[in-house]
């Protein structure tokens, strides 16, 4: 595949894009926002490291300087983490903008997409993606990841959503945006901490191979859009349903009373559930992370 002038690839993901081996693209909001310093740098590179384990190189997206970059060294992960929430977090929105001003953007699920199709990147690994908030009929708070994945052809491979979000309606939105979402040996859609959310998925699959050969079948068919692929959180990291549901039921209840919203809702929720469950969320989150890069490599492995 020839390479995108408007991307900035490091030389790793030039030459596995250019002879047409396997990459997983990873997002950058996860570092900025989704976890604190040092423990998100530090995760970061173990992703990395794990993808290159599972026979794919790892890309991870962040615009730095105005550049829309593929593919970061060290010396970026420390800065993006470092900084953290003081980078913006970009979406589709933002991109162009931070781009024009020069300015520095860690990319969310949307954001990675883009810059993931732009690039040639088909498979990409996240933590969890964002969804329809609960309240969204009155608030109308949908996710821009959402809507990329029903546009953007990238397999996006994630350990469900929070229930921060409404699950059900989160699977309905999908549905509606043609979005097939692929349980990976699970009937069910995962809850992130928890492997079960009492929703089901649309099509459950046992091998990474069955799932390439859906993605290589929509693209050859010509039909545009994402899969969401949905792993759930290792069992040996599970956390208890009925704790982590009232940490997160306190959770949204502040944020409401804060009158938090937009873009900053996801990031608070994010950190008080942190705060308050005292870091065993944190090692959930990480564990499923590395759990979800070792599937898309392997997923990667299987579509060249
Ligand atoms: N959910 C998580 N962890 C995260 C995010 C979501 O469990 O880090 C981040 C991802 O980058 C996701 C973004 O794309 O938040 C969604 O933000 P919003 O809800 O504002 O669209
Ligand atoms: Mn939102």
């Amino acid at each position: 595949m020839e390479l995108n002038k408007n991307i900035l690839y490091s030389a790793e993901v030039a030459e596995a894009i250019t002879n047409g081996r396997p990459v997983v693209a990873l997002e950058s909001t996860i570092i900025s926002h989704g976890m604190p310093y040092p423990k998100n740098v530090e995760t970061a590179k173990n992703c990395e490291r794990i993808a290159r384990e599972n026979g794919a190189v790892p890309a991870t997206c962040a615009i730095l300087g105005g550049k829309l970059c593929v593919g970061l060294d060290d010396e970026q992960l420390e800065y993006l983490g470092k900084t953290g929430p003081k980078v913006i977090k970009a979406s589709r929105r933002d991109i162009a903008v931070i781009a024009s001003k020069g300015e520095d953007g860690a990319l969310t699920v949307a954001g990675t997409m883009i810059l993931a199709a732009m690039a040639g990147i088909k498979v990409f690994a996240t933590g969890g993606i964002g969804g329809v908030h609960r309240g969204a009929e009155v608030t109308m708070d949908i996710s821009a990841d959402l809507e990329e994945l029903g546009r953007t052809s990238v397999t996006v491979v994630c350990a469900g959503a929070k229930s921060i979000l409404d699950i059900g309606l989160t699977l309905e939105y999908l549905e509606t945006k043609g979005v097939p979402v692929i349980g990976y040996r699970t009937d069910e859609m995962p809850a992130f901490y928890t492997r079960s959310s009492g929703f089901g998925v649309d099509y459950r699959m046992e091998t990474p191979e069955e799932i390439a050969a859906a993605v290589s079948a929509k693209e050859r068919l010509g039909i545009a859009g994402g899969t969401l692929v949905v792993n759930p959180v290792p069992e040996e990291y599970s956390m208890d349903k009925a704790k982590i549901d009232a940490v997160i039921e306190a959770a949204v209840e502040k944020a409401n009373a804060l009158g938090i919203k937009g873009k900053k809702i996801t990031p608070f929720l994010l950190a008080e559930i942190k705060d308050v469950t005292g870091g065993e969320s944190l090692d959930t989150n990480i564990a499923l992370v590395y759990n979800n890069v070792r599937l898309a490599a392997k997923i990667a492995c299987c579509m060249n």
